[in-house]
């Protein structure tokens, strides 16, 4: 028995979240292809061969713009030190960036704490770019304890990468119960699960403008618990698209957020959503406090 902590890294939209969903055959982390997408750190656990890989999911890193930004960036950085080994993700299918370059020198910080480099997105290259590709690698980023090539989406290269991380796994050890995949909770399975729907329906500036709530809960006698749910917007006007004409993009976002919820927890609910209208939330300290998007300290 074998077990250890696994930090996935890297800058934004390059595939983490979808990697550890695949890695660990459940929806642990919410994906969408806008950069910014995942806000906390979330564990994803796999057991496999008699050992147990915990998956760290963590925020894009990048130069944050506000307090929300901060906040993802440093819990990113703040696993790297305590993890038995990192999982440095790049998207291979696009040039190596100075946002690349951005997270390898956080890498870089956590001294001690071993590295994979992990170029995901290869469905998208022929065998000619592939080499290109190690060659850059080489010129910009320098040198990795091991290198894995894989296309996350795909189930393409995983196990391999689980043989990168088997020497990096400590001995004698088990932190977690067979059956568990997730450390998340019910309730940040919701509001994470809604945030999705309005990250895959909206665009330009709304999913990033976009807070997720529970204001009540209520146990109803039938069994099906029903879930009131504050969708929380910065402006006027985006909370007229996020509603949509005659309610319609609400009613499809809480259809579709209700059924992958049920799927999740296994029984029906209510969901109810409300749009409500929090000028700049992504500046205010106490807001964000609420939201749970503050340290740990
Ligand atoms: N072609 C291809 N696309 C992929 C692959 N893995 C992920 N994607 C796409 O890349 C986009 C971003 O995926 P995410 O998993 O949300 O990326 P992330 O790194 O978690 O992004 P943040 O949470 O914003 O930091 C999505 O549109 C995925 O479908 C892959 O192996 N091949
Ligand atoms: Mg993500």
């Amino acid at each position: 028995m074998k077990a250890g902590f696994i930090a996935v890294v890297g800058r934004p939209n390059v595939g983490k979240s979808t990697l550890i969903n695949k890695l660990v055959s459940e929806k642990v982390a919410i994906v969408s292809n806008k950069a910014g997408t995942t806000r906390d750190n979330i564990k994803g656990i796999l057991n496999f061969n008699g050992n147990q890989y915990i998956f760290i999911d963590t925020p894009g890193i990048h130069k944050a713009k506000h307090l929300l930004g901060e906040y993802m960036t440093n819990s990113a950085i703040r696993v790297l030190k305590d993890v038995d080994v990192i999982l440095f993700v790049l998207d291979g299918s696009q040039e190596i960036s100075t946002g690349d370059q951005y997270v390898m020198e956080r890498v870089n910080e956590a001294r001690k704490t071993p590295r994979i480099l992990v170029v995901n997105k290869i469905d998208k290259l022929n065998d000619e770019q592939l080499i290109a590709k190690r060659q850059e690698i080489e010129e910009k980023l320098g040198k990795f304890d091991a290198i894995v090539e894989i296309a996350g989406q795909y189930g393409i290269g995983l196990p391999k990468l689980l043989e990168a991380i088997d020497p990096y796994l400590e001995e004698g050890i088990k932190y977690y119960p067979d059956d568990m995949y997730t450390d998340m909770s019910v309730y940040k399975i919701i509001t994470e699960i809604v945030r999705e729907k309005i990250l895959q329906k909206t665009r330009e500036e709304i999913p990033h403008s976009v807070a997720i709530e529970i204001l009540n809960v209520e146990k109803r006698d039938n069994g099906k618990d029903k879930f009131d749910v504050n969708i929380y917007v910065e402006r006027d006007s985006q909370k007229g698209i996020i509603i949509g004409k005659k309610g319609s993009l609400l009613k499809e976002i809480g259809e579709e957020a209700r059924r992958d919820i049920e799927e999740l927890l296994g029984e029906p609910i209510y969901l109810n959503l409300w749009v409500k209208v929090k000028e700049d939330w992504r500046k205010k300290k106490p807001f964000l406090k609420e939201l749970g998007y503050v340290e740990e300290k």
